[in-house]
């Protein structure tokens, strides 16, 4: 495959396809994703996600600015909520990283939250496969973290950055439905608004409530559009990171998420294979049967299931 080379040479067109194929979802993509995986493992992944508006694009932006500096090559993901037709939030993204977008240290993507076979976490996770093996040292991944998807899609991150603001009202709902958990780092963004110190000390109290946690989760106040709390941000990430190498932490980190890799693979290939066998036709010819009241639906469907796995051996 010559385009494996290309990647791992780093050329930007080699990626997109790569980054194509994997939403694409063809068999390709398993052939490249082999290839490619002897060169993983070098590249952090930062995910950033909060609530819309935040300022999440903003923060990421100055710090891209930053680690430029620091001499790294970086690559974005921003995950894009709405359709995969919709160019809306990923216009605003691209926009507010524009400045970077002639940098050849820095490549910026959207992909859609939605429509992935596999499920985003898994195209996310092959994406990131793809910019680690073309030499990038640091991958951000921005999501807004708001729904189920949302999480999964952070949980391909090494270390979660949630970004809060002040004045919003429901911050606290937020906190309480549980998105709330999923942050290592904490970032009051909007420190230049009203309510900031009222809501860092909130979220201090709802973090002193965490049970059972050993980590010290810190929370940080930054002003995105002034560059102001930037390195502070970056030093207590470097401060996590290490932290939790350390502890063995990150490695745990990063198998559960092989694991959950190998999870969604296998039962999604088992489900193709069950779809494969229960076709319409079949479907229709079971749902006639119990729908006659002939058979009791369990033991019906126990018994075929009894039967397609005999088939498997
Ligand atoms: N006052 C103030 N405004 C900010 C700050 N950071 C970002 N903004 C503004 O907030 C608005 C939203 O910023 P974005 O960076 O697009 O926010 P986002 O979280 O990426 O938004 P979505 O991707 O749509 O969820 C923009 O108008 C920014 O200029 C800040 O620190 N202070
Ligand atoms: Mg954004």
């Amino acid at each position: 495959m010559e385009l494996v080379e290309e990647i791992l040479n780093g050329d930007f067109r080699a990626i997109a396809k790569a980054i194509s194929m994997i939403e694409n979802d063809g068999s390709e993509k398993e052939e490249l994703i082999d290839r490619i995986y002897p060169k993983c493992g070098r590249a952090v992944v930062w995910g950033i996600t909060g609530p819309p508006g935040a300022g999440k694009s903003t923060l990421v932006d100055k710090l891209i600015e930053q680690e430029r500096i620091n001499g790294k090559k970086i690559a974005v993901i921003a995950v894009d909520p709405s359709s995969p037709f919709s160019g809306g939030a990923i216009l605003g993204d691209r926009l507010r990283m524009q400045e970077h977008a002639t940098d050849p240290g820095v490549f910026i993507r959207s992909m859609a939250s939605r429509g992935h076979l596999g499920g985003v976490a898994g195209a996310t996770t092959d994406a990131v496969k793809v910019f680690d093996a073309a030499g990038f040292d640091l991958i951000i991944i921005e999501s807004i973290g708001v729904g189920q998807t949302e999480i999964e899609i952070i949980e391909v991150s090494d270390i979660v950055i949630l970004v809060l603001v002040p004045g919003m009202g429901d911050e606290i709902q937020a906190l309480k439905a549980g998105v709330m958990e999923i942050g290592d780092i904490y970032v009051i963004n909007k420190k230049d608004h009203d309510g900031a110190d009222k809501l860092e000390a909130e979220v201090n109290y709802m973090l002193s409530l965490k049970e059972g946690d050993q980590t010290k989760n810190p929370v940080l106040l930054t002003s995105a559009i002034h560059n102001d709390g930037i390195k502070n941000l970056i030093s207590e990430i470097q401060i996590y990171l290490k932290n939790i190498q350390e502890s063995m932490e990150l490695q745990k980190k990063r198998k559960t998420r092989i694991k959950q890799e190998i999870k969604q693979i296998f039962s999604g290939k088992i489900m193709y294979e069950i779809n494969k066998k229960i076709n319409t036709e079949i479907m229709e010819e079971w749902a006639e049967a119990i729908y006659n009241g002939d058979i009791s639906p369990y033991s019906f469907i126990n018994k075929k299931v009894q039967t397609f796995l005999k088939e498997q051996k």
